[in-house]
Parts: structure tokens; C-alpha cells; sequence
């Protein structure tokens, strides 16, 4: 599709639609699912604190905004959110649980980035459940921003972190199922109900993000996604924003995806506009197959605005602002 229809889809669809009531009870994912809410996006007032996370996740949107409440800083509560996840086994793309590659294993990749700029990194992260942990011990603990394989393992056993085996059984069964055909392809939207990525500003106004992932299910041996790359699947600038970003990595690496988000809110853009920019950086390259996969784009500007888009339908971002948990269904472009 061409950027002018791109545009115009845009604009119609930022009129958005029927206002909603926060969702109950956070255990039951199916009927929420049914009952997501649709907001006038562009509209929106920002306040802080906030927290804002990709997909289902009101468990991990609760306890962050709880380790905010607390007294906690952005940087733990997105820490503290992210690990509910991680430590799910039901959510089978991120942390125990998360489906492995081709050969059976599962490897992690996981960053976090603070107000001042600091990074930290792991990827192709084995046997060890909360890789956003050892990520901010990278950041905390080390001369270097990223970690990698066995050394991000024996760092992190270092730092007491205990071994696990990751692959449940109920993953392992997916693996044993998908080896019969052993079709590689993007699954849209199979990231649903898991924590990827999580902003938070804290009540001194300070921005944190973290993102985390087991990346995509049955990925070759080896390979990393945009999740820990800091730019592209995570960017925090403490006076501008941040974004988060989930869906096929290799897509947003290309993009530098959240990197691009926080500059064209450098540059005015509100998040709403910001998310929906970078994705038609993506479907309106040449000859781009967005059809066959989904990227997601979750943002906040320094005010407390928010943000968040996608290609397909099916997206969602869970906001927890002004006392509110919420699970708002995302715009999309592939109206088609
Ligand atoms: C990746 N962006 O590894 C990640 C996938 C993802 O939930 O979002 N998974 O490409």
C-alpha cells in the first residue's frame, strides 16, 4: 500500500471508537479478549504515574504500578512488572515456558533502559527464568551493555540467579507437534497475553522501560530478535519518551523501530502519531510483506501521553494511569 492511502487509513481510523469501562478480573484472558475497549486515542489527557505494557498483562501492569506506589522507581517497577510474566509458564513467549527454537531450546533476550541513558542487555539467555533481572545486573553491575549466551549464563549464576530447565511440557509438546511439518513461519499475534515490553514514569517523572521475550517460536539455533537491541526493540529518552516494540524482530531491527519512535516525538509528534509513522515505515517499503507477520508499537511522551499501533488487528497495550487498569485494543493498519 502506498503512503498516501497509508495516511489516509490512519487518519480515518484515529477518530476512534466507543469508550469502555476498565475490564474486571485480570485471571480471566478469554473474556476479556471479548471485551476490549476501544479509545479515542488521540484524544487522550497524560498524567503521571504510568505505566503502559504490551498485550494482556494487567497482572504485571498491576504490580508495577503497585512497586511505583511503593516508592519504587520507573526502572523497578518495569523490572517487577516484566518478571509476572516471566515467571508465567502458561505465556509461551517469554521466560519459563516460552516456546523453544528449532532444536528444542529455549533461549531469552531481555533489556532494560533507565533515565540517564544506561542499558543493559542479555541475548540467547539459557536456563534462566528472569532475564530482565540479569539484564539490569548488565547494566548495574558491569563495564559492557550487552551479554551474551554461556557468558550471560555464568554471570548470571554469579549473581545467584538459580539454573531451570525452561521448557515445560506443555512446550515441549508445541515442539514435538511443529516438528512433524517443521513449517517455519511468523504466527500473527501469537505474542498475545504475555508481557514483551513495559514504559513506566515514575512520580518523580522519570521513564524506565524494560523489554523481555523467548523471541519467536521455533526461530533457528542462535538467533536474536529486536528485543534486547536497544533502539529497536526498547528506547528511553528521560525528556522526550519512550517505546517498546513486539512482533517479528527482524522487521523492527530493520527500522530501528523504537528508536524512530521517540524521534519523531522529538520532532512533535504526539505517541499516537509516532507509533503510526513507524509502522508505515514498514509496510510502505517496497515490495513489504507485512501481510505475513505483525509489529506492534507501544509509546509515552513526557507528559504522559500514550501511544500504540500495529499492522493487524489483535494488538492490545494495558495502561495503568490515573488508578485505572485497562486493556486498550489497538488501531491497525491492515484494514483490508
Ligand atoms: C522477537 N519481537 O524476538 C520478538 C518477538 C516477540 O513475543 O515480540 N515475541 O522478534
Amino acid at each position: 500500500m502506498k503512503r498516501r492511502n497509508f495516511i489516509k487509513n490512519a487518519s480515518l481510523t484515529g477518530v476512534g471508537l466507543a469508550v469502555g469501562s476498565s475490564l474486571a478480573s485480570c485471571d480471566d484472558h478469554s473474556k476479556e479478549e471479548k471485551a476490549l475497549v476501544n479509545t479515542p486515542h488521540n484524544s487522550e489527557k497524560g498524567s503521571i504515574p504510568l505505566v503502559i505494557a504490551t498485550w494482556n498483562v494487567k497482572k504485571s501492569t498491576l504490580k508495577a504500578w503497585e512497586t511505583i506506589q511503593n516508592g519504587g522507581s520507573a526502572l523497578d517497577a518495569v523490572e517487577q512488572g516484566c518478571r509476572v510474566e516471566e515467571a508465567d509458564e502458561t505465556g509461551q513467549t517469554v521466560g519459563k515456558g516460552g516456546l523453544p527454537d528449532r532444536e528444542g531450546n529455549v533461549t531469552l533476550d531481555a533489556c532494560v533502559m533507565n533515565q540517564h541513558g544506561h542499558c543493559g542487555a542479555v541475548v540467547y539467555l539459557k536456563d534462566i527464568t528472569h532475564a530482565v533481572s540479569v539484564a539490569r545486573k548488565v547494566m548495574e553491575d558491569t563495564p559492557h551493555v550487552m551479554l551474551a549466551g554461556d557468558g550471560a549464563k555464568q554471570f548470571a549464576l554469579s549473581k545467584g540467579f538459580q539454573p531451570e530447565n525452561l521448557l515445560t511440557e506443555a512446550s515441549k509438546a508445541a515442539w514435538e507437534q511443529w516438528k512433524v511439518e517443521a513449517n517455519y513461519k511468523p504466527i500473527i499475534n501469537i505474542e498475545n497475553h504475555d508481557t514483551i515490553g513495559m514504559l513506566a514514569i515514575d512520580s518523580n517523572g522519570d521513564i524506565s522501560g524494560a523489554c523481555t521475550t523467548s523471541g519467536l517460536a521455533y526461530k533457528m539455533a542462535g538467533r536474536v530478535g529486536d528485543s534486547p537491541i536497544i533502539g529497536s526493540g526498547l528506547f528511553v529518552d528521560n525528556e522526550i519518551g519512550a517505546c517498546v516494540a513486539t512482533g517479528l524482530g527482524e522487521e523492527v531491527v530493520k527500522t530501528v523501530g523504537s528508536f524512530l519512535v521517540v524521534e519523531l516525538m522529538r520532532q512533535g509528534k504526539t505517541p499516537q502519531e509516532a507509533c503510526e509513522e513507524a509502522i508505515g515505515r514498514i509496510v510502505n517499503k517496497p515490495n513489504s510483506n507485512y501481510k505475513d507477520f505483525q509489529v506492534g508499537y507501544i509509546a509515552l511522551n513526557k507528559k504522559g501521553e500514550t501511544g500504540y499501533y500495529s499492522i493487524h488487528e489483535g494488538f492490545s497495550m494495558t495502561k495503568y494511569q490515573d488508578g485505572v487498569n485497562e486493556q486498550l485494543q489497538s488501531d491497525f493498519f491492515n484494514k483490508a
